[in-house]
């Protein structure tokens, strides 16, 4: 019997028993399995395609990671819609290309709800097939409608998009508001101390950490220096809610626990856990227990950190006895970036280590390690082992995952690849759009064509050469992954037949 005819007699039989007990009512049968797959997205923050031991990493131990990545189908063409945070989770969350919408783009930590509260959305698909859907950790698609009031209920948010439960933090580790939100209201705020946030000017007194780095325990390199907690300086300005504050050090803990809680409260029901760590964006602040436990510096020491959280993680399920009926798929929002504003000694420290693997570029980038991500699917028991070079976008899994919740219902450019997710295909996409800091590119077959972009070919700040040049670029990367030989003079017709499907899909 194939892996497809398993499944569909799985969930027959899941089906049968939901019959079953409906019709006994006896308390037992109540506690059947439930007769769908519970869905987890682990959703990385600034990972690397070669920041992991299963993508070719010998320099850091990511034990969890990997034996999830060699235990499930990993693949090797998988794809961020965008080389930043915003644009990749609207994607993902919405089964839409972002440059479709003029406001994705990395927001502070006051901008507006970017995605429509009408608009379908892949925790709204799995509702409406009976999952329980909740988001814990990073959101940063703003919130409100640009006047929040930090003391009040805050909507709309993820509860008005298709979130059953939240537990946020607003925007990026490194911008204000530096506190958790739990459906929609500041957790832990004391009502006599508000908070105010600002990106424009600072509060009369406020420390910031242009003016007083002697009350700094990180140092800014580019950017984040404004108001200081827990003496990081960040991006805006902050005043009151001090018993609000994250502790930074504590994060991934405060996290975890919030997801195990999420899944022990939800295993008797089909449950969606969209769960968005914060590891390894900056301002990176391992627990004490990881420091020095890359010997990378706080970038290794994060990683090394996510790894423990998954491990731990997929523990609770193992003993929740949901491990068997859980799909996960783990992947990451863009590629890497090593110095992003904070001196943590990123690069000094990297020794062997290639965060990006083979491939040119980082975050921000039209280069492949802007967008080209880890990206495995792993369900016990259910998903064979195997490594798949597809062509898979997360754009994708909105329709996919609905599709295995049992939906017909589809993103609006969002496509059903669930054969391609559960390993029982290896026919992906043929052509996707990439995108960098509002520029696109576009990848087809093995070949990607990137128009002419006006700009500077590099961003000095963070040392990373993100694909503009005022050539066309050609690159076959079954052959040149690491793109360093430019083939559009080479291959006219090649070029031209890209630029009208670039054309064709984007209206540009
Ligand atoms: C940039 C920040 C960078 C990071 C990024 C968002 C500066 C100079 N740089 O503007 O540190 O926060 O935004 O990263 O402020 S993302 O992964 O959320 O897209
Ligand atoms: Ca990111």
């Amino acid at each position: 019997m194939n892996l497809k005819s398993t499944f569909l007699l799985s969930l027959g039989i899941g089906l049968m028993t939901v019959l079953v007990s409906c019709s006994s009512g006896t308390e037992g049968d109540a506690k059947e399995q439930p007769s769908k797959p519970n869905i987890v997205i682990i959703y990385m923050d600034d990972l690397g395609y070669g920041d992991m031991g299963a993508y070719g990493a010998t320099e850091i131990n990511t034990p969890t990671m990997d034996r999830l990545a060699n235990g499930g189908v990993r693949f090797t063409n998988g794809y961020a819609s965008s080389a930043t945070c915003t644009p990749s989770r609207y994607a993902l969350l919405t089964g839409t290309y972002p440059w479709r919408n003029k406001n994705a783009h990395i927001l502070p930590g006051t901008a507006p709800l970017i995605i429509d509260t009408a608009q379908l959305t892949l925790p709204k698909l799995l509702r409406e097939q009976g999952y329980y859907t909740g988001i814990v950790g990073k959101w940063h698609l703003g919130l409100g409608d640009g006047t929040t009031n930090w003391n009040e209920h805050i909507s709309p948010g993820p509860n008005e998009v298709g979130f059953d439960y939240s537990y946020i933090l607003a925007a990026t580790q490194d911008r204000v508001p530096t506190v958790y939100i739990h459906n929609g209201d500041v957790d832990g705020l004391d009502p006599n101390d508000p908070i105010e946030v600002d990106y424009s000017s600072n509060f009369e007194g406020e420390p910031t950490g242009l003016d007083n780095p002697e009350l700094l325990t990180m140092k800014w390199h580019h950017g984040h220096n404004n108001s200081i907690v827990n003496g990081i300086p960040r991006i805006g300005f902050m005043k009151g809610g001090a018993s609000a504050k994250w502790s930074d050090v504590d994060m991934a803990d405060h996290f975890l626990k919030k997801a195990q809680d999420y899944v022990k409260t939800h295993k008797e029901e089909p449950f969606f856990l969209y769960y968005a760590l914060q590891q390894p964006h900056v301002p990176r602040t391992p627990h004490p227990r990881f420091v020095g436990s890359s010997g990378m510096g706080p970038r290794g020491d994060v990683i090394v950190e996510a790894d423990w959280v998954l491990g731990e993680f997929i523990k609770t399920l193992e003993e929740e006895g949901l491990l068997e009926n859980t799909l996960i798929v783990f992947s990451s929002d863009n590629g890497p970036v090593l110095n992003d504003g904070y001196y943590d000694n990123a690069v000094e420290m990297l020794g062997d280590h290639t965060p990006a693997g083979p491939l040119r570029g980082g975050k921000y980038s039209l280069f492949e390690a802007g967008t080209r991500v880890p990206f495995f699917t792993y369900w016990k028991g259910t998903i064979q082992p195997g490594v798949s070079d597809a062509l898979v976008s997360q754009i994708d899994l909105m329709t996919s995952l609905g599709r295995l919740a049992g939906s017909t219902k589809k993103g609006e450019d969002s496509e059903d690849f669930l054969h391609v997710f559960l390993g029982k295909s290896d026919q992906g996409r043929d052509e996707l759009i990439l995108e960098a800091t509002s520029r696109l590119a576009i990848r087809k077959g093995d070949y990607v064509m990137i128009p002419p972009h006006k700009g500077a070919a590099k961003i000095e700040t963070v040392n990373i050469e993100i694909g503009n040049d005022p050539h066309v670029q050609l690159y076959d990367l079954k052959s040149d992954i690491g793109q360093q030989q430019n083939l559009a003079e080479q291959h006219p017709d090649l070029v031209s037949e890209m630029i009208q499907d670039f054309e064709r899909i984007t209206g540009k």
